[in-house]
């Protein structure tokens, strides 16, 4: 078994370019064009000569009887009848990717031995899924949900799967009340509404009755519930896991993705228009950066506290609603994982992929964290209903490395054996592994209680870390997160639940409770319920995670653009966007040829616009460029629906800029106080004013990056 162990391992670090994971699935795909038949067969093998249509007694005039012993169309029907499976009962909608993993030393070797976390010379192949947990598999991507951020690690010893969200907390404490929980935040159950989103009665009935919510309920109402894209969210592992070393010790250990890019979300009116606009953004989004070459990437970080420090704080660090504060306890960054291929067939892929939290390699085990516990039994479970009791052998789950034992049978087993079916055996075939060569040890934990239900004293508190978290927001995102539960409360009919939840905001923030009870006509507090200290935390606010060298990497810039454009100003700013690897999409009049300055329109070919102004929405764009040209900018000037382009990103707080003529028509589009248009008009310089960059003259390669280079959100 070692010296198995041992082939893989080498197979893993001589991958180039590929994982070990992707070759091993290559196994799997059926190529078309390799394919050594001549064409159509059944399922069965036989060639069809006829697809369309159904075998029937007919006079050749008109149709007659169809004939049930038509096997061939049985068969296609039947096929289809079949195809769909149960949705996953949460995070149903979701996308993936393959990548790999690695760690850039040994260093975690203190807390654990397990190969994946402290060999710095392998590359571990992954599959990453991305959801949204309320909705179906048919819903929006850009809904105000928790994303989940789900990753399998295909190790030499076996799959270990971080089955985590992008925050880093949860509703609950205790696994027994997921079900109600999860019942409370979908579709209610009289008529299946609303879909997608908790702006309903039932979810915030539970949350106000479940006080330990409350934590995780102001996370979920800030800007990280709308991620701009998967590419720019945390990844946590929440629950508390453990890491055991060569030595035998034990350490507690929260898992963490931060991504390259940074933490960006949209503003709430853009998430908004974007569902509607395109529902699949974020998977579309996602495929983008991979074919662009643009490839996501997460680094990966622990945090980690010794046996001997588990009582030090104020929090018990086995629950769930907690987090374990930077300051308190830093995360040590130790890998990394790029996603750089996409699938190539979402069904076996990315519906059939499935996580189990219970899924660990050794050097890594549980806690008692009671959220966890619950996760264990939970998943394998659900994977059953899902996908049958064979589901560990699909192409997308099963691991590279050997799998042996005396499991058996079930329905679509997939694996002969040649071997007995049982241990002990007279043959030793597929004998136990002695920890010392590799198998699985549990840490002999000292275990003595009462049998009993309980939450411990710790357990009770649930509003400072809530205080915390508001607090560390600063001015815009405490904004944002009125205004979201504002929506949210508006949406409920029934006065009891929108009047009961203000109160639970007074709980947490005097203010806070103030403002949401004013809009939604809730009970405005008179005093505060407790106090709220001001302590604040690092890293909370997602401004914190600006990357340190700001990048337009797989931004998407719009250049809006009327017939009598500069095209050499087009042209500058495209080859300025493409060296930063941002991509760029011309807007025109109509989809296809735009004529720029110099050329009469219909004439020559023309330079090519992706989209009409109606085709797509400045919500699809990260920032608009307007180049110059007097004519263009006259016709941008007295066309609403572009006026309507520069004024909802200005709204949106996207960086703007603009050359030469293309500045009138900004400054006539956004006309607002205090934007001093005029003054930077006159001047060569550029400069910038709330977002907006201007030229008054050609250097736009150099305005183009300072005007990607703002933050969005400035
Ligand atoms: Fe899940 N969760 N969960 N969950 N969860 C599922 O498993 C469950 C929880 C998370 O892309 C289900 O395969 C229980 C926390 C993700 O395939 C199910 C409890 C976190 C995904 C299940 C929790 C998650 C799931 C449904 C409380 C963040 C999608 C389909 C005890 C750390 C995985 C499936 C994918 C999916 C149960 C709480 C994340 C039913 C019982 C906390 C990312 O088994």
């Amino acid at each position: 078994m070692s010296s198995a162990i041992g082939t893989v391992k080498e197979a893993f670090t001589s991958v180039t370019g590929q994982t070990a994971k992707v070759a091993d699935l290559k196994n799997s795909i059926i190529d078309p064009a390799k394919k050594p038949t001549k064409g159509m067969t059944t399922d069965y093998g036989i060639f069809v000569s006829e697809p369309d249509n159904w075998l029937q007694a007919s006079n050749g005039a008109r149709p007659g009887p169809a004939l049930l012993e038509d096997q061939f169309a049985r068969e296609k029907i039947m096929r289809f009848d079949h195809e769909r499976i149960p949705e996953r009962v949460v995070h149903a909608r979701g996308a993936g990717a393959h990548g790999y993993f690695k760690v850039y030393d040994d260093r975690a070797s203190k807390y654990t031995y397990a190969g994946v976390l402290t060999d710095p010379s392998r590359i571990t192949p992954t599959f990453v899924r991305f959801s949204t947990v309320q909705g179906a598999r048919g819903s929006a991507d850009t809904v105000r949900d928790v994303r989940g951020f789900a990753t399998k690690f295909y190790t030499a010893e076996g799959n270990w799967d971080i089955v985590g969200n992008n925050i880093p907390v949860f509703f609950i404490q205790d696994g027994i009340k997921f079900p109600d929980f999860v019942h409370a935040v979908k579709p209610e159950p009289h008529n299946e509404v609303p879909q997608a989103q908790s702006a309903h009665n039932n979810f915030w009935d539970f949350v106000g009755l479940q006080p330990e919510s409350a934590h995780m309920v102001m996370w979920t109402m800030s800007d990280r519930a709308i991620p701009r894209s998967y590419r720019m969210m945390q990844g946590f592992g929440v629950n508390t896991f453990t890491l055991l070393n060569a030595k035998g010790e034990r350490h507690f250990v929260k898992f963490h993705w931060i991504p390259e890019l940074g933490v960006h979300s949209f503003v709430w009116d853009e998430a908004l228009k974007i569902a509607g606009q395109d529902p699949d953004f974020h998977r579309k989004d996602l495929e983008e950066a991979i074919l662009s070459g643009a490839f996501p990437k997460y680094y990966f970080g622990i945090q980690v506290i010794p046996e001997s420090k588990e009582n030090d704080f104020d929090f018990d660090i086995l629950d769930a609603t907690k987090i374990w504060p930077e300051e308190l306890v830093p995360v040590e960054i130790i890998g990394e994982m790029v996603l750089n291929r996409t699938v190539d067939e979402y069904f076996p892929e990315v519906e059939q992929v499935a996580f189990c939290t219970s899924h660990v390699v050794p050097g890594i085990g549980f806690s008692n964290d009671p959220l966890l516990t619950a996760r264990n039994f939970s998943y394998f479970d659900t994977q059953i209903s899902r996908l049958g009791i064979n589901w560990q052998q699909l192409p997308i789950n099963r691991p590279v490395c050997p799998v042996m034992n005396h499991n058996r049978d079930g329905r679509s087993q997939h694996r002969i054996t040649k071997d007995l079916n049982y241990w002990p055996n007279r043959r030793q075939l597929a004998p136990p592994v002695p920890p010392t060569e590799g198998g699985y040890a549990e840490y002999a934990e000292k275990v003595v209680g009462i049998k009993q239900r309980l939450r411990s004293a710790k357990f009770q508190e649930h509003f400072k870390q809530a205080q915390m978290f508001y607090n560390s927001l600063n001015t815009y995102e405490k904004a944002h997160l009125v205004g979201a539960l504002s929506f949210e409360l508006s949406h409920c009919d029934d006065p009891v639940v929108y009047q009961s939840y203000t109160k639970v905001l007074n709980d947490i923030d005097f203010n806070l409770a103030k403002q949401v009870a004013m809009n939604v006509g809730g009970t405005i507090p008179q005093q505060p319920a407790r106090e709220n200290p001001g302590h604040t935390g690092s890293r909370l606010s997602q401004l914190e995670f600006a990357p340190k060298d700001p990048t337009i990497k797989s931004r998407r810039v719009a250049i809006l653009l009327a017939d009598g454009f500069n095209l050499g100003e087009v042209q500058a700013i495209r080859a300025a966007l493409k060296a930063g690897m941002a991509t760029s999409w011309v807007i025109g009049p109509r989809r296809g040829p735009v004529y720029p300055d110099g050329e009469e329109v219909g004439s020559g070919s023309g330079y090519s616009a992706d989209h009409h102004y109606e085709g797509q929405r400045s919500t699809m764009f990260d920032a608009i460029i307007i180049p110059g040209g007097a004519k263009h900018a006259q016709a941008l000037a007295k066309n609403g629906r572009t006026v309507h382009w520069v004024r909802e990103a200005f709204g949106h707080l996207k960086p703007i800029g603009a050359v030469g003529e293309g500045v009138a028509f900004l400054r006539e589009a956004v006309q607002l106080p205090g934007v001093q248009f005029a003054a930077i008009l006159a001047s060569d310089n550029v400069t910038s004013s709330y977002g907006v960059v201007t030229a008054g003259k050609y250097d736009v390669s150099s305005a183009a990056a300072d005007a990607l280079s703002i933050k969005q959100g400035e």
